[in-house]
Order: C-alpha cells, then structure tokens, then sequence
C-alpha cells in the first residue's frame, strides 16, 4: 500500500531529527578527525518506521540543521552524503524486517565499513589535505572501529528489540 505522509510522522520525523542533533553535536566526541557518537540509535528507530529513503532524508536534514545550530567545523558536503548513506543502510536493515542478529551486525558492519572506513577517510583528506595513508587519519579510526562496532551491534539488535512497531506503526496509521 502507497504510504501516505500525515502529520504524526511528520512530527514523529522531527522529534527523531532532534534527537540526532543533540546526540551529535551536543553529548558526541568529536576531534578534527573523529567522531563517536550514539546517534546512530534514533536512526535504528527512524530506519524501522521510515524506511531507506526517507532515514537517508531524515540523516541529512540532521546532518545540516546541526551544522547550522552547532558547526564547531567548516561545512563539507562529504558529511552529508555520509549521513544520507548512513540512513539508507538503517532502513534497508530494519524496515518491515525482523530484528535478527545477522542484521544487527550487518547493519553495524556496513556503517562501518563504508562510512567510516571507506568515505570518511576520503572526506578527511581533501578537508585538511592529508595523504590517505596518513596515521592521524587511520590511528583513531582503527580504535574507533575496533569498539564501537559490537557496541553498535549489540544496541542495534536490543534497541530494535524494544521498539514497539505494532503500537508506533498504529498510532502512525500506516499499517498495512
Ligand atoms: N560537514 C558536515 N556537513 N557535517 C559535519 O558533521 C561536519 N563535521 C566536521 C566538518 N564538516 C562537517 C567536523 N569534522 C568526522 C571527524 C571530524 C569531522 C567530521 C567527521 C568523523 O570521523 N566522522 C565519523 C563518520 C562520519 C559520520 O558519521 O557522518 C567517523 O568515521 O568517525
């Protein structure tokens, strides 16, 4: 059934947006060249509800409302296409898709993979003009990789363990 947009996803769309900003920019860990954060977790729940498309939206207006609200940086376009990907790959996951370990970890595995190994050292080195081999850009990242992917995954499978679809997708009124 064609999806229509009604003013309780819009909402539900901006409370999970919010959420993303102030987990992001307000209790994340940023230095020039990393960032750990958890706002990966409201994109789990926007990924369930929404789907690959509009998560990827979703990331993306997150990604520039907080640049605008709290830009410790300059902006870079390349952050924002991470955050469009970063959102797909939560809604191609765990939308209309039951919450299973293999794609708790595959999701958390391809975020890492392709955001954090693959395009955010690209991003980095154009933005402060480093060799892609550079230490400063693979040191932190290696670390960050190495413990926040089971962190990611396990939270992956437990917070989309609580998450009552049936109820939300109710209320949302776009249940099949
Ligand atoms: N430009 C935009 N559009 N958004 C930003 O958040 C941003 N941030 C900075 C500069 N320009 C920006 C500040 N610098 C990482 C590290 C430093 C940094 C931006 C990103 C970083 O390492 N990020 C994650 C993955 C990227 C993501 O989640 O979007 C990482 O790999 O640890």
């Amino acid at each position: 059934m064609k999806q229509k947009i009604n003013v309780h996803m819009v909402t539900t769309m901006g409370l999970l947006i919010a959420l993303i900003v102030i987990l992001s920019r307000i209790l994340g860990f940023e230095t020039q060249f990393i960032k750990i954060s958890f706002e990966f977790v409201p994109k789990i729940v926007m990924g369930m509800l929404f789907g690959p498309f509009w998560t990827g939206v979703g990331a993306v207006l997150a990604d520039t409302i907080g640049m605008m609200l709290f830009a410790r940086a300059a902006f870079f376009p390349g952050f924002t296409l991470n955050a469009f990907i970063a959102g797909g790959i939560y809604g191609y996951f765990f939308y209309k898709k039951e919450v299973t370990w293999k794609n708790a970890i595959l999701c958390a595995f391809f975020n890492t993979l392709i955001i954090s190994l693959i395009l955010t050292p690209i991003w980095l080195s154009i933005m402060y003009n480093q060799p892609l081999t550079s230490w400063v850009i693979w040191g932190p990242r290696l670390v960050k990789a190495a413990v926040m992917l089971p962190i990611q995954s396990i939270m992956n499978y437990f917070v989309g363990r609580v998450i009552p679809m049936k109820q939300l997708t109710k209320n949302l009124h776009f249940s099949k």
